[in-house]
């Protein structure tokens, strides 16, 4: 194997990686390590712990069992956590309270309950309260391992199973949220309008493969009430033959004997000085950006406090106050008695963070990347850790960030080029069946650019079909392989961006690009020449939240977030684009259909809304059978006042997902997202002030490439 350090052995593109660092200015070092953790910092295992002490020995919950749903940092106010932030010597720097939000499950009821655990040794319970609403929070994992070992020990289930001629050894079950359906179609509810906290369980065979989502043991559903862990109702409606597990297996050395040629992946990256980037505790900074990546057990990955260094002026400024994904709604458009009520909201339901797993060194994330681990509470309160959940890495990947050739002039060549760089904060879940890469990237333009990338493995309905052309009615989706479809669906990817563009007053405006005719009339804006029309912008501030719902496939615009009280010398206002990239999917569902009822924010890509402190997670806290009666949409409905304020940008990547062969037995990745991009923020082009790489001499001379050499 190559060495580590020094030769140059792995492919060329490993041996470009040499001048990341030589390249970038250096890392603006944070203020030394601090004994309190920042007002940020994810609840640590000594927290978890603290919270789990506090609640189980309060008096104020008596019921028992009592497990934990959900418990994360309450974070301190925004003007304190801003102080904090501001007072950049340690010696200035004092401790902020500590709080937990907390909620359980005890007695049928889930609880609210608000922790001080400032002193860890002697946490308090400061506030409880029972939540009386709809909905449910996310499900342990404890909790689903349960219900899903229920089937084989259910009489019926196993007659079912034996009926199909199946092994009961190699049937494997998983756990389905119920979704909502209306309060009178609850049929499970004891009384009218309670809802039961029940959960759907479906069951497949796994056998010689992983692969079990393939080979669904279709027409049987059971139903499992969580707080009594009991089957509650069962169903065997239909039988269809359980699709063959060959060429399901998506395993290395499993796919069959032949390979194409392979690409090759850079097993070293060297970087002769180091990483360009420095981590103190939470906190990133890496050339001219400076931020926090924290942990939540709902939203997984959570960036907050990204701040920019302007070379021209000296100053760092804020970007933004915090990034996070809020939800991952993912309706199946199958309307049968087995899948009409798969309208997933994946995060609220199952908790990214809970199914965020070790990334692998090497090949989730590149040779040079640093990880972080992730701590949360199980079921029992206990601090649960999660080794290499967070990494952090430079990028480049042989693109350009500007460039210029001057050929005008007779006898010398001008050619400038400068290489993109990019700082790169990635988490992974794997939600059951499928997989999401989440990426926060930074960019030394100032850019910030997120992006989702979908993978794994796709939900399959069996069926009897072998061949397309036997497809008579609506199969709702793609024959894959023998007996088994490929269910048309949708991914709306949520993300909660609360940008403070050099303050915390911002405005969102609509830059229109309009069509005017040239009317040869002077002072019209025309003129008397042969062209008829052109396109001009109609600058649009958004005053309520009504004015800021976009469907940016309707109408061609910029859309900005500006801070309406800074100005550039040049007089215009301080901005970031938001750009749109690729899957930008909108709901077509009905007005008045359930799921789109629960998540009527993905109707449209863009909201925005005031700032306020509880207001995180799309579809509402409770998203499990949640109605969505406290979600974006309501917010976004009482049309508040957004010009000028502390405004939050929500961003919704969609994708209607047609399945297609290639998607089988695993999906290649597919990505889509947005990027935060400085407009009028700085002076000029600030990668002007990004040091070139060794002034012009080629960087990668010392290495001897060989293209097979790994
Ligand atoms: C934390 O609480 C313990 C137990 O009550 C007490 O002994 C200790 O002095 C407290 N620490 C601080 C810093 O207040
Ligand atoms: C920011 O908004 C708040 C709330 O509307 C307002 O009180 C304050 O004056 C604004 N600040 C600036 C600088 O405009
Ligand atoms: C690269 O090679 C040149 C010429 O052989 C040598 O002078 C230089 O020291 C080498 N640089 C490094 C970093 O090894
Ligand atoms: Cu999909």
């Amino acid at each position: 194997m190559s060495s580590r350090r020094g030769s140059c052995v792995g492919v060329c593109r490993s041996s470009l990686a040499m001048f990341r660092l030589i390249l970038l200015a250096l890392s603006i070092l944070t203020t030394a390590a601090s004994s309190h953790p920042h007002p940020l910092d994810p609840l640590s295992p000594a927290e978890l712990t603290a919270v789990r002490a506090a609640v189980l020995a309060s008096p104020l919950i008596s019921d028992r069992p009592l497990t934990f749903h959900y418990v994360g940092l309450d974070e301190p106010d925004k003007t304190d956590v801003l102080s904090y932030a501001e007072a950049r010597s340690s010696s200035s720097r004092a401790a902020l309270p500590r709080h937990a939000f907390v909620i359980t499950r005890a007695g049928g009821q889930s609880h609210e309950l608000r922790v001080d655990i400032t002193n860890a040794t002697a946490p308090t319970v400061l506030s409880h309260a029972i939540h009386h609403g709809a909905g449910f929070p996310t499900l342990t994992l404890d909790e689903q391992f349960e219900a899903a070992t229920l089937p084989p020990r259910h009489a019926p289930f196993v007659e079912s199973v034996r009926r199909r001629g199946l092994d009961l050894d190699d049937v494997l079950c998983a756990v389905f949220p119920v979704g909502w359906f209306g309060d009178a179609a609850n049929t499970n509810s004891q009384k009218k309008g309670q809802q039961r906290r029940v959960v759907k369980v479906m069951c497949f065979m796994a056998g010689e493969t992983p692969n079990f989502y393939a080979r669904p043991i279709e027409g049987v559903t059971l139903v499992v009430d969580l707080d009594r862990m009991a089957i509650v109702d069962y169903k065997d409606r239909v039988v269809y033959p359980v699709p063959k597990a060959e060429g399901t297996d998506y395993r290395a050395g499993k796919a069959g004997a032949s390979y194409t040629r392979h690409a090759t992946v850079p097993d070293v990256v060297v970087q002769p000085e180091g990483n360009g980037f420095h981590i103190d505790g939470h906190f990133v900074s890496w050339a001219n950006w400076e931020f926090h990546v924290g942990f939540d057990m709902r939203a997984g990955m959570v960036i907050s406090l990204a701040s920019i260094h302007d070379a021209e002026t000296g100053a760092r400024r804020r970007v933004l106050y915090r990034g996070f994904l809020s939800e991952i709604f993912v309706p199946y458009m199958d309307p049968t008695e087995e899948w009409y009520y798969r309208t997933f909201v994946d995060e609220g339901e199952y908790g990214l963070g809970l199914w965020a797993f070790p990334l692998q060194p090497g090949v989730d994330c590149p040779a040079n990347a640093a990880y972080l681990d992730g701590y949360y509470a199980g079921q029992d309160g206990k601090p649960v850790q999660n080794k290499n959940m967070i990494c952090v890495f430079e990028r480049y990947a042989g693109d350009v960030a500007w460039r210029h050739t001057e050929a005008s002039f007779p006898d010398k060549l001008i050619t400038e080029v400068r290489p993109e760089v990019s700082l790169v904060a990635r988490m992974v879940v794997s939600c059951g069946n499928y997989d999401y890469i989440l990426d926060w990237e930074f960019k030394t333009s100032g850019s910030i650019k997120v992006t989702v990338s979908l993978t794994g493995l796709l939900e399959m309905k069996g069926t009897d079909y072998t061949h397309a052309d036997q497809i008579r009615q609506d199969a709702h989706g793609t024959l894959l392989a023998e007996n088994t479809l490929g269910l048309y669906h949708d991914h709306y990817i949520t993300y909660h961006v609360d940008l403070d563009v050099d303050g915390t007053n911002n405005s969102f405006v609509k830059n229109v690009i309009t069509t005017r005719r040239n009317t040869n009339t002077p002072g019209s804006g025309g003129a008397d020449t042969p062209r008829r029309s052109y396109w001009t912008v109609s600058r649009e501030v958004a005053e309520t939240e009504a004015d800021a719902r976009v469907d940016v496939n309707a109408v061609p615009a910029d859309l900005l977030i500006v801070n309406p009280n800074k100005k550039t010398r040049m007089g215009n206002e301080v901005g970031y684009r938001v750009v749109p990239g690729a899957l930008t999917a909108a709901s077509v569902l009905d007005d008045d259909d359930y799921p789109q009822i629960v998540a009527s924010y993905s109707k449209k890509q863009v909201w925005v809304t005031p700032y306020m402190r509880d207001e995180k997670w799309a579809p509402g806290l409770y998203a499990d059978q949640g109605t969505g009666n406290d979600g974006l949409a309501a917010w976004s409905g009482r049309n508040r006042g957004i010009r000028n304020e502390d405004i939050v940008l929500w961003y919704t990547v969609g994708l209607h997902h047609i399945p297609c062969q290639e998607d089988f037995p695993v999906m290649p990745t597919v990505s889509g997202g947005f990027e935060l991009r400085p407009a009028n923020f700085f002076e000029r082009n600030s990668l002007l002030k990004t040091r070139p790489p060794r002034f012009g001499q080629p960087p990668f001379l010392n290495c001897s490439c060989g293209s097979h050499s790994g």
